[in-house]
């Protein structure tokens, strides 16, 4: 059987690092192989200057860090597949979703969503996106804002909004599960593990092969 992708997506603080890293853990106690990765990934020549991008040390055109972002993830693209066709399954903190949305909650006119799709097509598309659910300001009380580039107010209350206009109206909507982030650690672990089992049971039993974006 194949490995299913799995996305976590969700605003600063949601909970994505946490809760992939406790899915991680609970899928390999149930015997599975299971990979971990995250994007941006700073640590390839792209990613590094994504990184800089972010902590404010370099610009860009805002057309450029939306391509190196892609880039980031193409660069990926065929480990990703390799591991998926040998059964592994590869739990994603955060994907082209981020990618689309943070871009276009720049307002940048010629920077829409359907622009920043462009890029993102051909890679390998999630069997589920689990999307984190908090209010900028819930996920702003645990731990206050840093310094990189996105984490204002301003930028995290559109971005939330963009995610919403994507699970509800989107042609990729239906890859969407929400969870209410809001919630204890322990109870958004459970509602995590249910909505996982039963994404990947239903592509074992319907034989679902990995779509592209
Ligand atoms: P993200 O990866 O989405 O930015 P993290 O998993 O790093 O979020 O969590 C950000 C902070 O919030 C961490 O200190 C974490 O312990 C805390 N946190 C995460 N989920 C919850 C929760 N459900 N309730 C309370 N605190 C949480
Ligand atoms: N981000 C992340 C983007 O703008 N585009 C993308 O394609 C991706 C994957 O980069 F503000 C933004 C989202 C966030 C920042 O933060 C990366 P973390 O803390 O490394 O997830
Ligand atoms: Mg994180």
């Amino acid at each position: 059987m194949r490995g299913k992708l799995i996305v976590f997506e969700g605003l600063d603080r949601a909970g994505k690092s946490t809760q992939c890293n406790r899915l991680v853990e609970s899928l390999q106690q149930d015997g599975q192989k299971v990979r971990h990765i995250k994007f941006p990934d700073r640590n390839t020549p792209s990613g590094q200057m994504i990184n800089s991008y972010l902590k404010g040390e370099s610009q860009q055109n805002d057309h450029v860090i939306h391509l190196l972002f892609s880039m980031n993830r193409w660069e990926a693209a065929p480990s990703i597949l390799k591991d998926i066709e040998e059964g592994t399954t590869i739990i994603i903190d955060r994907y082209y979703y981020s990618g689309c949305v943070y871009s276009a909650a720049k307002n940048n006119p010629t920077l829409n969503l359907k622009w920043a799709h462009g890029p993102e097509e051909g890679l390998p598309r999630p069997d589920i996106c689990i999307f984190l659910d908090i209010s900028a300001e819930d996920a702003a009380k645990r731990g206050g804002f840093g310094s990189e580039k996105y984490e204002n107010l301003q930028m995290q209350a559109r971005v939330r909004e963009l995610f919403g206009y994507l699970m509800q109206s989107s042609p990729e909507k239906d890859d969407f599960v929400r969870i209410d982030a809001a919630g204890s650690l322990n109870h958004v672990q459970q509602r995590v593990k249910e909505v996982v089992v039963k994404a990947m049971g239903r592509v074992d039993a319907e034989h679902l092969p990995l779509r592209f974006i």
